[in-house]
């Protein structure tokens, strides 16, 4: 990575500050001990917690789409709209109650959402290119569930819905190729500047050199209109969890590994479900399926798991990312965004296996926004209060 800025996260800020004023205390009437006054009366922003939170997933292919959001629908009680993007069907104005037209991603969402107590989270169907090669649930949504809303206003009315019930930041998560965002960038720049993007994908040492990583590949007009909204100022620097740092074994779920032995041995409707996905993955497509989307999940809750540092990023026609020489444009060449460059593996499967476990008590439950909003009021949390609908 190149650039001398090895960002801290807020949390990384607030404990050297808390070391700060500890060592000040130890040390009366020296300059350490003012510095600590100066640094105890002054104020932390907080990070945002409680802000609401988006998720943006091709949910229904590889199944680490579906596990990251059963966890965010089991524990993040600030969880309020899934949007679906490289959808199924080229066509939204011809949803399908069934079958393989458009909108399936969605009504999988759905589903999955009500099963887990969360009918409360809205769900709109997004962007497709008119032809997903993976999507594998097909025959575990009932043909009950019906299409959600769909299309890119159907996306835009949803996203402005939410930012009108609420104040400050808003959470985005993107599992999925940028096509949304890209959207909300251009047409929605006033909810733009409020967003916090944490995004799978990307890679600098792509593992197929010839071609750009997935979730960029898939639509990289997308990511480019979003690197423009970034260098233009009208997004707030996002933050990518690469495909560098997400491509490992280490957080592979396979049939024999416990978090999917522990889903297979229970009854809970949304564990039969999440595991007739699994099945339904290694047999289509893969083996196992490395938690690409519950990482980046992680990210976004504020969870320490994921190192990130600020880089310059350049990409080229078909949408792989390099980091440009330093000398280019002076050394302005690229957008500025941050990346992850490492991850603690072992502690982020721990908590991902403790979320996903059905004896692990629900945090979020059923709850309607405004108690986010309550929360968020209660402390020194500016910002991120969401507003009681009227
Ligand atoms: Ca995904």
């Amino acid at each position: 990575m190149n650039g001398p800025e090895d960002d801290l996260s807020a949390e990384q800020v607030r404990e050297h500050r808390e070391a700060m004023i500890a060592l000040g205390r130890r040390l009366p009437q020296t300059t350490l001990a003012d510095t600590a006054t100066q640094l105890q009366t002054a104020e932390l922003r907080a990070p945002a917690v409680g802000a609401p939170m988006v998720i943006d997933t091709d949910i229904g292919g590889d199944a680490d789409d579906a596990l990251a959001l059963v966890a965010a629908a089991r524990h993040s009680r600030e969880l309020a709209l899934v949007i679906t993007a490289d959808e199924t069907g080229p066509d939204h104005r011809a949803p399908h109650p069934a079958g393989r037209g458009y909108g399936q991603r969605a009504r999988f969402a759905r589903y999955l959402l009500d099963v887990v107590g969360r009918g409360d989270i809205a769900v709109a169907a997004g962007a497709t290119t008119g032809h997903t090669d993976y999507f594998c649930v097909e025959d575990l949504i009932p043909a009950t569930v019906a299409p959600a809303p769909g299309g890119r206003d159907a996306v835009l009315a949803a996203v402005a819905e939410l930012a009108g019930r609420c104040d400050g930041p808003i959470r985005w998560v993107g599992m999925a190729p940028l096509s949304n965002l890209a959207e909300v960038c251009d047409h929605l720049p006033e909810i733009a500047g409020r967003l916090q993007v944490t995004q799978m994908g990307g890679a600098i040492h792509y593992r197929r050199p010839e071609r750009a990583e997935h979730n960029i590949r898939l639509d990289v007009d997308a990511a480019r209109r979003v690197l423009a909204a970034v260098a233009d100022g009208r997004l707030a620097k996002p933050r990518f969890v690469l495909s560098d740092t997400t491509f490992t074994d280490q957080i592979a779920v396979h049939a024999t590994h416990p978090l999917h032995r522990r889903l297979a041995g229970r009854a809970e409707s949304w564990a039969v479900l999440l595991e007739g996905h699994l099945q339904r993955w290694y047999r289509d497509h893969h083996d196992s399926t490395l938690q690409h989307d519950a990482l980046t999940l992680s990210a976004a809750l504020g969870l320490p798991f994921v190192r990130s540092a600020t880089a310059r990023i350049a990409m080229d026609d078909i949408g792989r990312w390099s980091i440009p020489d330093a000398s280019d444009a002076g050394g302005a060449a690229g957008t500025g965004l941050r990346v992850s460059r490492s991850a603690d593996y072992p502690a982020f499967m721990a908590w991902l296996e403790h979320a996903l476990d059905p004896a692990t008590p629900a945090a979020a439950g059923t709850v309607d926004l405004s108690g986010a909003g309550a929360r968020a009021g209660a402390g020194v949390v500016s910002g991120a209060g969401v507003r009681r609908p009227a």
